[in-house]
């Protein structure tokens, strides 16, 4: 530093000091709207649309930076406004951080994420390019924190007087600074908890049991109320992972699990498994895509040709099961992928992604397989990143991978989504194994004209009519992916399957009755809620029809595994595979309800929790049943979701693999 900048910024900074001394309290003002500035900032530059700033997010912000710095009115002058200015200068560090991250992954930085080096790591290899010239503005008052923050440290004590505890002044100075403190920090509380409570009463509801995205907390909270929520979620799932599962019931866990690897264990003896050793292996998920539309047409007009067609040559599992809840996409990405049951509240993606789970990807990659996830959305939904991480995909081909040449919906259209995604897999090491998450069928279903080539006919301008609309432009998009992997010679060197992720959230059963022709009975309304299409082709077309027997979303990875003859025996999982050459005796389906079938019995728990109210229906007719018929059933399914939510909640795959 040149010499003479030194009694200039010594001069500049004790002024500062003296003023702030003198006009009390104009230290934590300042603090206020620098630091506000620099939230209002951060949310010009991720800039979500829908989300920017307004006047209930400003109190909120105004709100956290009130809950962070009421304390240092404890302070004397000197100590407070260092402590301001380092506080400043440790938030400024928080928040800058969250923007690089959010140029990255389009989410911000949560504990779980930090616990996971290598999504930091990938992060830190591009960091050049997230920097911009504006940037500066969030570091510019540093300018003069620095300085001042230097002098405080190294100014020389004025010898005091000493400090008696009976001074009247002392005292009185003390209770002051409290009651202020105190003003301080209700003040915040009240700007916080106000427009937060009032947005989780109306069109937040639910959010913070079932978060989707960081960013939706985010806008809410904004970002030092997320990072205050996040370390709470974070500190409260552990704290409740440690303490509370009784030994024998993490032991019966096990056995359970046990169980289930030994039903896998016994179909290693079927003549499929293994069958297709070495295939590379095509999942794709589709948005909302339920099974009722297969096989129908309107107006003459078929909503699905290609998936029509593709019967002559795939298996097509008609009683097949989505096992979502609250964590939609990400939820049937966990049952397809993980072989576990979602939890009831929230999305395990978001909740426990540092815990250890059996998963596909990991499998596959075990056995020498290049694995990848491909999504032409934001990275952070629904965690993907840090999740993906764990699950051990080598790769995770998000929105920023993609060419966004055909807008439709929240982003690219399922067409241009496919081709591009096997212009990437074309690049993999093979054997691979690609999993690719549609987009385009997702609510209210609206696409652009130049999509629409269905006859909706009655149901056009309704949210029925756009869904068939939506479905059609997937079912021809599905078609040319379908062609693309022939042209390229992968149909028949992979294990192609697709299925839906979860029902379409209409619930006006009007329409449905309408299109399919005939009343439905609350069997037949559960039916088309809760089934997805499942279709499975294997190299030549192997095995193709329609099978009528049960399965779900958990039965994924193993019927895979199982067609790899890749034990499956050992790991944590809950399916067992669907592609065998007799269908597994006693098979159940069992949702994330309490409801279970077995394609004999449909078991429907009663909403008040009393069995007398507990409904079993016969599977074909829909007619009532004794309820004794489904007890044994209901009882299977409450265990297996127990089980299962004992495990994710508790870490213990992780825990019982450190076992001797
Ligand atoms: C976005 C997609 C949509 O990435 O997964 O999720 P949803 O709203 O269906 O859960
Ligand atoms: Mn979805």
């Amino acid at each position: 530093m040149a010499g003479w900048l030194q009694p200039v910024m010594r001069r500049a900074a004790s002024a500062a000091l003296g003023m702030i001394d003198r006009t009390k309290g104009i230290d934590l003002f300042l603090f206020y709207v620098l630091m506000m500035a620099k939230l209002v900032l951060f949310d010009r530059f991720v800039d979500v649309p829908n989300m920017s700033m307004d006047v209930d997010d400003v109190f909120v912000g105004l709100g956290t930076l009130a809950l962070v710095s009421f304390w240092t009115l404890w302070l004397p002058v000197r100590a407070r406004v260092t402590v301001l200015a380092l506080l400043n200068m440790v938030l400024t560090i928080i928040v800058y951080a969250d923007l690089l991250y959010f140029r990255y992954f389009q989410d911000l930085i949560s504990i779980p994420v930090l616990t996971q080096a290598g999504q930091v790591g990938s992060l830190g290899e591009s960091i050049g390019s997230l920097l911009t010239p504006a940037d500066i503005w969030y570091f510019i008052d540093w300018v003069c924190l620095i300085p001042l923050v230097l002098y405080l440290a190294f100014r020389k004590r004025k010898a005091r007087a000493q400090v008696s505890f009976v001074k009247p002044k002392w005292v009185r100075r003390s209770l002051m600074r409290m009651s202020l403190s105190m003003i301080v920090f209700a003040t915040g509380l009240t700007l916080v908890f106000v427009p937060v409570n009032m947005a989780t009463r109306t069109w937040a509801a639910g959010l913070f049991a079932s978060n989707w995205w960081n960013m939706s907390l985010y806008n809410i909270t904004g970002v030092i109320g997320f990072h205050g929520y996040d370390i709470y979620r974070f500190g409260k799932e552990r704290l409740f992972m440690d303490k509370t599962v009784p030994a024998e019931q993490v032991s019966e866990a096990e056995q359970w699990f046990g169980e289930r690897g030994a039903v896998r264990k016994q179909l290693e003896d079927d003549p499929m498994f293994g069958k297709y050793k070495g295939m590379n292996v095509i999942m794709v998920q589709l948005e909302a895509f339920q099974n009722f539309v297969i096989g129908q047409k309107i107006n003459g007009q078929e909503v699905t040709p290609n998936m029509n067609k593709l019967l002559g040559e795939s298996m097509y599992f008609k009683n097949f099961y989505h096992q979502t809840s609250q964590g939609r996409t990400s939820d049937a990405d966990l049952a397809a992928n993980i072989s576990l049951q979602p939890l009831p509240t929230g999305s395990v993606f978001i909740r426990y992604p540092q815990h250890q789970y059996d998963s596909m990807p990991s499998a596959l990659k075990d056995n020498g397989y290049t694995t990848a996830a491909y999504h032409a959305y934001d990275g952070g939904f629904w965690n993907r990143n840090t999740m993906y991480s764990a699950m051990r995909y080598d790769a995770f081909y998000s929105k920023k991978s993609f060419k966004i040449d055909e807008p439709l919906g929240w982003s690219l259209g399922d067409n241009s989504f496919f081709q591009q995604s096997v212009d990437l897999m074309l690049k993999q090491k093979q054997p691979f194994y690609s999993y690719l998450i549609g987009l385009s069928s997702h609510h209210p279903y609206t696409i652009p004209e130049r999509a629409q080539s269905l006859d909706t006919g009655e149901f056009t301008g309704t949210i029925f009519g756009d869904y068939l609309q939506s479905v059609h432009y997937v079912d021809a998009s599905l078609g040319h992916l379908v062609e693309r992997l022939k042209e390229e010679g992968l149909w028949d060197k992979s294990i192609f399957l697709f299925y839906g992720d979860h029902d379409n959230s209409i619930r006006e059963w009007e329409p449905f009755e309408k299109f399919l022709g005939k009343p439905l009975s609350e069997l037949e309304r559960l039916n088309i809620l809760k089934q997805v299409p499942l279709f499975v082709h294997i190299p030549n077309g192997d095995r193709s029809g329609v099978y009528e027997q049960v399965g779900g979303q958990l039965d994924l990875t193993p019927t895979i595994l199982h067609l790899l003859g890749i034990s499956s025996a050992d790991k944590y999982m809950i399916g067992t595979p669907l592609v065998t050459e007799k269908p597994l005796e006693g098979k159940k389906v069992v949702l994330r309800n309490g409801s279970f079938t077995d394609g004999q019995v449909f078991y429907i728990p009663s909403e008040d929790l009393l069995p007398e109210h507990d409904k079993c229906l016969d599977f074909a007719s829909a007619a009532p049943l004794e309820t004794t018929v489904c007890q044994a059933g209901a009882d299977y399914a409450r265990d297996e979701l127990t089980h299962s939510d004992l495990v994710i909640e508790h870490n213990l795959i992780k825990h019982y693999r450190k076992q001797p």
